[in-house]
């Protein structure tokens, strides 16, 4: 993919400046409006089963987050998603700690069955406990090695569903399409909500362009921004880091964006 595609995509997101729903979890919650607003698009919170389809129904695409869940909120996402579903708007799905505990695992299933759901974004233990394999999270972390390419198309196929599983290289897959994007920094991992908050960045590109290819330009835009990001503040250490990745989600513009896309298409 050229960085040209991804600058297209991101001035199309930026122009249109959409409106994302997001139910997500209470570690999260802050960071993830604050990135989307540096990036550029207008984020929204709402969690109540009592406003959740009336919120989706004004947004342009909703977040499903199940960090923190619990029986209203899980009502809530139900909710909110079926509306979704009926106005057209992409519905992402980020499991986070699938694998981790029944209720999560359980709760992110009967999710993908009761949803028309666009998008799955994950890291490879979330998304093999998905598959039904079992020993690769720690909490809401990945651990150890894993194929993420493999992993991505085989969630891709049996949630019909984009997958996009990151890590130190991300893979996403949709449809006999697999991109891998190189993009990114350790940093990332050392900041809680970068996951969750990518999710939401993704879903931003979703309402300009439904495809793999729109996914991966968000993760590579992301990618990009935390080393830009890393490269100014890798002697401070995390702290500095969150606060220069909101600023490089903000500033990125194209000229940053040619030096540093790097995503391969897998044939
Ligand atoms: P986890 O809960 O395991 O931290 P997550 O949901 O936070 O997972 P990550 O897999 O950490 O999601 O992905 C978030 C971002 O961090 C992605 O852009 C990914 O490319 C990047 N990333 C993750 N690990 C690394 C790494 N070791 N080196 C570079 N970038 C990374
Ligand atoms: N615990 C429950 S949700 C959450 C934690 C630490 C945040 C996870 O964020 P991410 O983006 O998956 O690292
Ligand atoms: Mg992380
Ligand atoms: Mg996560």
């Amino acid at each position: 993919m050229k960085a040209k595609e991804v600058i297209q995509l991101l001035e199309e997101v930026r122009k249109t400046r959409p409106l994302i729903h997001n139910i997500t979890n209470t570690v999260v919650t802050n960071f993830t409006a604050n990135g989307l607003l540096s990036m550029g698009v207008s984020p929204v919170m709402a969690n109540a089963p009592e406003e959740a389809a009336e919120m989706a129904k004004a947004a342009n695409a909703l977040v499903i987050n199940i960090g923190t869940l619990n029986r209203e909120q899980v009502k809530a996402m139900r909710m909110a998603g079926i509306a979704a579903n009926e106005k057209g708007i992409p519905v992402v799905l980020d499991p986070v700690g699938a694998g981790a505990t029944a209720y999560r695992t359980e709760t992110a299933l009967a999710l993908l069955e009761e949803l028309d759901v666009a998008l799955i974004r994950a890291n490879a233990g979330e998304m093999a406990a998905l598959l039904g394999e079992s020993g690769t999270v720690q909490g809401v972390d990945a651990s150890g090695e894993a194929d993420n390419s493999k992993i991505a198309k085989e969630a891709s196929r049996r949630f019909e569903a984009i997958a996009a599983v990151t890590g130190v290289e991300d893979a996403v897959a949709h449809q006999g399409e697999v991109f891998i994007v190189q993009n990114g920094h350790t940093l990332l991992t050392k900041v809680t909500g970068t996951g969750c908050l990518l999710s939401s960045v993704a879903a931003s590109f979703l309402t300009v362009q439904h495809s793999a290819g729109a996914v991966a330009a968000a993760l590579a835009y992301y990618g990009a921004a935390a080393e830009i990001a890393g490269s100014l503040t890798t002697r401070e250490g995390p702290g500095s880091f969150q606060i220069e990745l909101l600023n490089a989600l903000h500033a990125t513009q194209e000229m940053d964006l040619r030096h540093y896309i790097r995503v391969k298409q897998e044939s």
